[in-house]
C-alpha cells in the first residue's frame, strides 16, 4: 500500500517521542478495625517511609478515608498491594490498597 506524506510524518513523529514507563499510585484505605501501629508499620516495611511519615499518612488516611503511600511501576506497585494485603490478611485486619495509573 502507498505510503502517504502524513503516514510518514506519522512514523517520524513515533520514532521520535520518548515514551515514558506508566507510573502506578497505590493508595491505603480507612477502615474501622486495622489498628494505627499496624498501618504505621505497614507504612515503615513495605513503603519505606520514616516513623514521622508513616504517622503522617496513617492519620491523613483515618481522617480522609483515603492516602497516597507512593509511586511506582506497575509489577512493584501489583506487588505492595499484594504485601500489604498478605500482611493484613495474617493479622486478621481488613485493611485495603489501590492503585490508579497515572495520566
Ligand atoms: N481507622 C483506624 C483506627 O481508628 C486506623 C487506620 C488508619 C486504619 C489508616 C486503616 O489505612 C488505615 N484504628
Amino acid at each position: 500500500m502507498a505510503q502517504t506524506q502524513r503516514d510518514l510524518e506519522e512514523d517520524v513523529a513515533s520514532e521520535e517521542k520518548t515514551e515514558e514507563p506508566p507510573m502506578f499510585r497505590v493508595y491505603l484505605l480507612n477502615d474501622d478495625y486495622t489498628t494505627m501501629d499496624f498501618v504505621i508499620f505497614v507504612l515503615r516495611h513495605i513503603f519505606n517511609k520514616n516513623d514521622e511519615e508513616a504517622v503522617n499518612i496513617m492519620l491523613h488516611v483515618h481522617r480522609n478515608g483515603i492516602g497516597l503511600c507512593g509511586v511506582y511501576s506497575s509489577e512493584i506497585a501489583e506487588t505492595k498491594v499484594k504485601e500489604v494485603t498478605g500482611l493484613a490478611r495474617e493479622n486478621g485486619f481488613p485493611l485495603q490498597c489501590k492503585i490508579e495509573k497515572e495520566e
